[in-house]
Formats: structure tokens, sequence, C-alpha cells
């Protein structure tokens, strides 16, 4: 039998403050927790939304030491960006604090003393690589070296960027450190560790017997890792930047980022609770009680964190709850590529803010259509702009305009009186019900995408009604039916303003004011009474507006833009790895003296009909002209090159292409970057003189 609980702690995954927040990260965490959490608000359920900036950790320190600013430098930027970001979102967190927090040192180094002292890790030393010049030890991806699998230079000790390898440090070889590119050598260091080993045996219980209902993916990864069996883990490291170590003689010491990150949702509670005592009472509740149910909001790449690791953390403290659900999600694309921090590949939140001012819901609504809930998914800016035109604007938004406006026009804004109900009128109203019921049972299973779509399907019935019943022609005939058709109509808006609720925050407050009703709770869903007889509605303003091609064409152009530049670096890089061919094999003088190599004047050039990459040449050989194919069209346009010269191999077996006999080769050199260039004197010459 399910559990019932008095209260929930939701929790969304900390992103890290060292860039700023993307669709990606919207669509799988943030928006689902923020839709469930007003939901369980609507429905006067006890719920805390704890959120926070995730601020350790190397990668952050590497930006830091690459701007050539703190570490503190850098959260303090980001943390404010992605903060604003959320709030103008409609990002509903209670708090919204951050892993620097004075609370958040003394929670983690608590919680990390409090397993100590209950002999919950091990210790263990290990040698490891070591910057003698920089004095510290080093962090996996402070160490780059060759790749021992595929011999790329430059990979880094967690991971080979080129062939995708995972990489342990002293795997690489030739290994440099990149603070003072100096070798390291290894040394003993002394680290804590989680020994999951010993929580193997409850976390197999507890995950794959007795949670069962999680999602699939998310299952089926605890339940691989499971069976690949748990090692101990390191929870402390030698690193300047995190908290530090509670112990005596550790100096240097931090504990491991994500030790104390999960600990972060804790802090956050305990802060807001602290400052709102009245509202939110004591912090302990919302993470000690057996009765407070608590659900982590994440991306697939946290699962074995928040699955296996967090909850093994908090049952060595010992006097935690563990998560209920783990709702994660997988990932979304753009335009069909992976979403890229790095490569700029992204939709970034406090741009779309900028570019789609006063349009949350719609991206809202969009990334909850596209929810990565059981697979990966991908956003498209054409998909975007048809899920608003077709959908938000031409469904939802016109039923409600047409009802504001046909309520003004012929009952100067005041809800009509309902008379006798037809066949059609009550199925109308039996769909409010149903709606309610199907809408709640999804939500609960964290089935957000067809939860919406059931909203967006109480709108297209309410739609469906007025074409069935015209309002517009009855008025001539049987204006009372109309009032009681309008009435209908203006109940279903009430109805959708509630369902919507979750989803569309903005434009419910905006359908409610407009209807001038309270904000209504979700009991109220299925109603059929809400809007009273005589109760007067403001003036109809459009929920949505239609998004025209120039908006979208900025944004593909935009994106084209960054696939260029990208392109552009990628073979620059290649270009700065590139590694001559090896040798051929020697060969004597007369056999390179075999070779007929000339110079020849440009006579004529063009294209090959009915090929890209042909260019048909004219060559003056000296001896008269001869026609030669040559693969370059890609790389020039044929007009520019009459007149020029060439050099050729005169003596080469002539071949026929596409029907011409083409006599002779043009000599070419292709750079690295794959960029196509003739071959010429360095000066004009006479045409047909010999290359020696
Ligand atoms: N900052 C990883 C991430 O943003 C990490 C999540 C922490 S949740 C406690 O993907
Ligand atoms: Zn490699």
């Amino acid at each position: 039998m399910a559990k019932t609980f008095k209260r929930t702690t939701v929790t969304s995954a900390l992103p890290y403050a060292n860039g700023p927040v993307h669709i990606g990260h919207l669509a799988g965490v943030y928006i689902p927790a923020d839709i469930y959490v007003r939901y369980l608000r609507a429905k006067g359920e006890e719920v805390i939304f704890i959120g926070g900036s995730d601020e350790h950790g190397v990668p952050i320190t590497i930006r830091a030491r690459k701007e050539g600013v703190s570490p503190q430098d850098v959260v303090d930027r980001y943390h404010t960006i992605i903060k604003d970001g959320f709030k103008h979102f409609g990002i509903s967190f209670d708090i919204y604090s951050r892993t620097t927090s004075p609370t958040h040192y003394e929670m983690a180094s608590n919680i990390f003393k409090s397993i100590y002292e209950k002999g919950g890790f091990i210790e263990k030393t290990s040698e490891q690589y070591y910057d003698e010049e920089a004095h510290q030890f080093l962090a996996d991806r402070y160490i780059t070296g060759e790749c021992p699998h595929c011999h790329e230079q430059g990979a880094y000790g967690d991971q080979c960027e080129k062939c995708g390898t995972a990489l342990s440090p002293t795997e690489l070889i030739n290994p440099k450190s990149t603070i003072s590119n100096t070798t390291p050598v290894m040394k003993e260091t002394k680290h804590w560790y989680l020994p999951l080993d010993r929580h193997e045996e409850w976390l197999r219980k507890w995950i794959l017997e007795d949670h069962k209902e999680w999602r699939p993916n998310v299952y089926g990864q605890c339940k691989s890792w499971l069976d690949m069996h748990l090692l101990p883990r390191a929870v402390s490291r030698d690193l300047d930047w995190g908290i530090p170590l509670p112990l005596p003689n550790t100096e240097g010491k931090v504990l491991y980022v994500w030790f104390d990150a999960p600990i972060g949702y804790i802090s956050n509670t305990k802060e807001l609770c602290e400052k709102e005592p009245e509202k939110y009472g004591n912090w302990e509740k919302w993470w000690k009680d057996p009765e407070t149910r608590l659900i982590h909001f994440i991306g697939k790449d946290n699962i074995v964190f928040h699955c296996i690791v967090f909850p093994a953390m908090l049952k060595a403290e010992g006097s935690y709850i563990l998560p209920d659900n783990v709702p994660a999600n997988e990932f979304l694309n753009l335009e069909g590529d992976k979403i890229s921090t790095s490569r700029n590949w992204a939709v970034w939140m406090h741009e779309y803010l900028e570019d789609f001012p006063g349009k949350q819901d719609v991206l809202r609504y969009v990334l909850t259509a596209n929810a990565p809930e059981t697979k990966d998914n991908d956003f498209s800016w054409r998909d975007f702009q048809s899920r608003n035109n077709n959908e938000l604007v031409a469904i939802y938004g016109n039923f409600v305009n047409r009802t504001l406006v046909l309520t003004w026009k012929y009952f100067d804004g005041k809800v009509p009186t309902r008379g006798t109900l037809t066949d059609t009128d009550k199925e109308l109203l039996g769909e409010f019900e149903e709606t309610k019921a199907k809408i709640g049972t999804l939500l609960e299973a964290f089935r957000f995408r067809d939860a919406q779509k059931e909203a967006m399907n109480l709108a297209r019935l309410g739609n469906k009604y007025l074409a069935d019943t015209e309002p517009w022609k009855t008025i001539k005939t049987d204006p009372d039916r109309v009032g009681t058709i309008l009435n209908l109509s203006l109940q279903l808006t009430a109805n959708l303003s509630i369902a919507f609720g979750p989803f569309l925050p903005f434009s419910t407050e905006k359908l409610q004011r407009m209807l001038g009703i309270e904000q209504l709770g979700w009991s109220h869903l299925g109603e059929t009474e809400l809007m009273a007889e005589g109760h007067s509605i403001e003036r109809a303003e459009l929920l949505f507006e239609k998004i025209e091609d120039d908006a979208i064409e900025a944004q593909l152009k935009r994106l084209e833009d960054i696939r260029k530049a990208n392109e552009e670096a990628k073979s620059k890089e290649e270009a700065s790895h590139y590694k001559a061919a090896p040798q051929k094999e020697e060969v004597p003088f007369d056999v390179f003296e075999k070779l007929d190599l000339r110079v020849g004047t440009v006579l004529t050039c063009e294209r090959v009909p009915k090929t890209d990459k042909l260019l048909r040449f004219t060559i003056d050989d000296g001896l008269g002209s001869r026609t030669i194919i040559s693969g370059l069209a890609q790389y020039y346009d044929p007009e520019s090159l009459v007149g020029t010269q060439v050099v050729f191999v005169a003596n080469l077996e002539p071949r026929t292409m596409r029907g011409i006999e083409s006599r002779g080769m043009l000599l070419t050199t292709q750079d690295a970057d794959g960029s196509v260039r003739l071959l010429r004197p360095e000066v004009a010459v006479t045409a047909g003189i010999k290359i020696s």
C-alpha cells in the first residue's frame, strides 16, 4: 500500500555556478519541479521547494584561473545571473541560496563530522600526482597528456574528449600539470572514503524491491550500478576551493563537491526556516520526519549521486529520511545536436527572457510538451513557433478570447443566466470532472507532458463546443440559449485557468484577473459554477500572441553563426594538431625524372555541367592547348582562374571523366583545415616550362 505523507520536500539539482542555465536544464529539472510544486500548493498541501547554486568543484577553479579572477568572483557572477533568471522565469522556489553560504559550511561540516564519529568513513593513503612547482596535488582535470587509447594530445586526467574514454591520471602518457606545465610527481596523500560496499545490501532492497515504481530509466541505472557492485568513494580532495575538511591536521583538504552539494538542499532548507519560522516551522521536520516525503528533481547524469551516494550518506548519518522518488529526466537536444555549454550550443534562459519578453509561458509550454521524460528529446525553433501559433494561440487563447469577446458583445461583460441544459451541455460539464482526475493522476505519476496535453484537450473541447453550438448564429433566434452557452463557456474558461495553473502561471494569473476571480485552488477544478451569474468580467486581452517568422529566423541565424564559428574553431584546432603523413618509400632519381611536370597558363575554365566538384580547364602547355579536369569547383570560382598559371603532370595517362578526356593533372595541396589550393610558380613564367 502506498504510504501517506504529511508534507513534501521538493529539491531541484543545484546548478553549477560556472555558467548560465539553458533550456536543457529547464526542461529536465526546473520546469517539472515547478509544475509539481505549484500543483501541490494548489491542492493546499504542505510543501517546500528548495533550490540553490552549486559553487564548489574543480571546473569553477579552472574557469577562475583562465579568467584570472578568484573562484568566488566566478560563482558570484553566475549565482546572480541564474537566480534572477529563475525568478523572472517563474520557477517558484521557496529559497534559492548557495553552497558558499555560512549555513551550508556549518551544515556540511556537521554532517561530515557526525558520519565520521559514527565510524562511517574509511581512511586510505594513496599516491597521487603532485605539482612540485605549484606545491599542490592535482585534480584529474588539472593533468593533461597523451591518451593511451587514441593517442590524442591534451587528454584530461579523467577523460579523453577525443575518443570519450574515461581515464585515470596515471594512464596518461607523458602527463603535464596544466598549472605549471611541469611533469607532476607521485606523492602520498590521505583521503576519507564513504564505503559504499557496506551500504550495498540495504540499497539493493530499498531501490530494487521497495521502489519498483521509480521511472524505468532511474531504476535501470541504479540496477546496473548495484549489479556492478559498489566501491568506496573518496569524499575529500586536495584542493584550495571548497569546505575545509573538519578534522585536525588536514590542511589543504576539502570536502569533495559531490559530498557537500546535496547537503546544500538541507542547508538551504535550514536557512529558509530560520528566516521565516512562522511560515515554514523547524527545518528538521522537512528532513527528519518519516511523514515527510522527499522528492529530488534532477537530470540523468546525476542519478547515481541522488539514488545511491546521497542516500548512503544520509543513512550513515542516521537521522535523515531518504528520497521517496527521484524523477530524473533524459536529455534535451537543440536542433538535433547535443546541447553544449563549451560550444555555446544552447538557448540560454537569460537570453530567452530578453529576446521574448513576457513569453515565459510559451517556453514553459513547449519545453513541457517536449519534455525528455522517457527518452532524449529535441527542441527546435520551428516547433516552438508552431506550438505557440497552433496550440497556445489557436486553441487555448482562441477559445478564451472568443468566450470573453462574445460575453461582452451580447451580455455587456456580465456572466449570463444559465437555462435548461442540452445533452451537448451536459457532456461538456462532464468533461471538467474527468479532466481533473486525469491531470491529477498524471501529475502524481510525474507525467507532466501528458498532464499538460489533457489541459490542452479541455481547451480543444471548448472550441468544439462553440463550433457546435454557434452562438453567433443562435443569438438572432434564441438569445437565452446563447446565455447558457456562454455561461458554460465561462465556467470552462475558469476551469482552464486552474488546469493550466501549474504549467502556465503567468497566463493563469492574467486570465483569472480578466475573469475577476480569486486564485482558485485545485479542488475547484471540475466545478461548474465558478462564475456566478451577473458577475462582471474584464475586457478581453489576448492570452498569447502569434510568433512571426522573423523572430524565429533571427534565432536560427544565431545558431547558424554559432555552428559556423564552431566549425572554424574545430578545423583550426585540428590544424594545430596536424601530424605530417609518414614519408613514402625512396625512389631513384630516374624514376622521378619520368614525371613530366610543367607550368601552364589557364586559357578557359568552366564548371562541368551537372557536377558539384569538377572544373574543366583549357591549358596553354607551350605546345598547344590541352583539356584537364580537376575537382576544384568547391574551392575556386572558375572565372577567377582564367589567365593564372598552374603546375601540372603532363605525361599522366589520359582519363575520361563525364565523357571528357582529361590530359594530365593539376598539382594542388590540401591544408590540415581541409582547404585546397593550386600550386603555382612564384612569378609568371613561359607557358610549357618544365619543372625540375
Ligand atoms: N551541480 C551537477 C549538475 O549541475 C551538480 C548537481 C548538484 S545537485 C546536488 O549537473
Ligand atoms: Zn583518446
